[in-house]
């Protein structure tokens, strides 16, 4: 006989790729709460606790209805006896005494600041906080060396943010395919990340180039970012190249998990759209010099009339689309989930390049998101479900 669950969930599992999570759930104060906890972890360097955090909050929000009392909770999976304590503790009393006393403390609070700086991971930050700095401006005051990427991250730091628009990363997505078709005809591009899972606005904009012929993507993001560069539109770029081999004896172990295709990091300088004269008088052909305003605390009437916008673009082969496509389109856990789903109750090994059966030894060859997820033998979830 069945397990007598509580009445509101009768089967939730426990991987994230097995859920469908939406993107509007009911335990939002939940959630934020278990996230700074993660956070918290990460930046002490617990990626163990920041995982089961970050489970704990994922699992709640593919709940279909909002938690009022613990018993609500039985049977669901992945509620550490910490999350749990928390969990009660805000239902109880509105607060987790824990959360706010993580929320208050200087070094949560320096390394949020710290690790906003676009190319400050936490190990940088932590070191940065031990030496005494607490704002991003003491990066640029304290005489620190600083690399390219955490010069444009201080400069545009307002920008960069300041969440990014559906319809902003839909601007910046004409642009490229202006580039892109301008130097490849033929090529296609796709806009992943949070925007294909629905989220209306986001850190960054994610897309995915690729060419139905294989090989003639080849050497393609050099051309499209000198076509970027050569009108302007380009603030700071990072290309690494192409580095994936595929092993005939599987792959690599244990394996990266950054992945190996083509790809930009960049910022991109997004013209704003006009104002009308009426709405801001002053605004309107007031040309800024790029090298404007301070690299820190620009006023919002100082505001030119472009923004910094993070842009990461990747280039695949076609034969690897299927496979990049899910492996950028997220979210982070459901990433995760589905990769140990796959080495633990499949025995294979997913990326974003490829799929190797470690029973048959050999890759299987999957041509669409959907195929991968019957290969795995998960039902298939669509995107705007994937915000786990
Ligand atoms: P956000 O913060 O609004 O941009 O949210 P997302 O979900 O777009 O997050 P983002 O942009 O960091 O990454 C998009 C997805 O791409 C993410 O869910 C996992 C994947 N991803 C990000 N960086 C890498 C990477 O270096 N390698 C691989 N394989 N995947 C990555
Ligand atoms: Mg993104």
């Amino acid at each position: 006989t069945e397990p007598s669950h509580g009445a509101m969930v009768p089967t939730l599992k426990g991987y994230a790729c097995q859920r469908r999570t939406p993107l509007q759930h009911h335990n939002a104060l939940l959630t934020d709460a278990l996230l700074v906890l993660a956070e918290n972890a990460e930046f002490c360097e617990d990626e163990g606790r920041s995982v089961a955090f970050r489970r704990a909050g994922a699992v709640l929000k593919a709940l279909p209805q909002a938690v009022h009392k613990m018993e609500d909770l039985q049977g669901v999976p992945c509620l550490g006896g910490h999350s749990q304590r928390v969990i009660k503790e805000i239902l109880e009393d509105g607060t987790s005494r824990e959360v706010e006393m993580v929320l208050q403390s200087e070094q949560y609070q320096a390394m949020k600041a710290l690790t906003n700086i676009f190319g400050v991971g936490v190990k940088t930050a932590d070191r940065w906080f031990r030496e005494g700095l607490r704002l991003p401006s003491d990066a640029l005051n304290s005489g620190h060396k600083l690399n390219h990427a955490q010069q444009a991250g201080l400069q545009y730091y307002d920008d960069l943010n300041t969440p990014v628009t559906k319809a902003e990363a839909d601007s910046i997505g004409q642009i490229v395919e202006e580039a892109v078709q301008a130097v490849l005809p033929g090529a296609e591009i796709t806009l992943t990340g949070g925007f294909r899972r629905g989220k209306p606005t986001g850190h960054d904009v994610d897309f995915l180039i690729t060419h139905p012929e294989e090989g003639k993507e080849e050497g393609l993001m050099p051309k499209v970012v000198s076509w970027l560069e050569a009108r302007g539109l380009l603030l700071y770029q990072k290309t690494n190249i192409n580095s994936y081999l595929e092993a005939t004896d599987g792959p690599a172990r244990p394996p990266h998990n950054m992945d190996r295709f083509e790809r930009c990091f960049s910022i991109f300088r997004l013209e704003r759209p006009r104002a009308s004269p009426e709405q801001h008088p002053q605004a309107v052909g007031e040309e800024q010099p790029q090298e404007r305003g301070s690299p820190l605390g620009r006023r919002a009437s100082e505001s030119p009339g472009w923004k910094a916008v993070r842009v990461d673009l990747v280039v695949s082969p076609v034969s690897q689309f299927a496979f990049a496509l899910l492996g950028w389109t997220g979210s982070q856990l459901f990433e995760r989930d589905l990769r140990r789903w796959a080495g633990q109750e499949k025995r294979m090994s997913l990326s974003s390049h490829a799929l190797y059966d470690s029973t048959q030894n050999r890759y299987l060859r999957p041509c669409s998101e959907a195929e991968i997820f019957a290969l795995l033998g998960l039902e298939f979830i669509p995107p705007s479900e994937r915000n786990a």
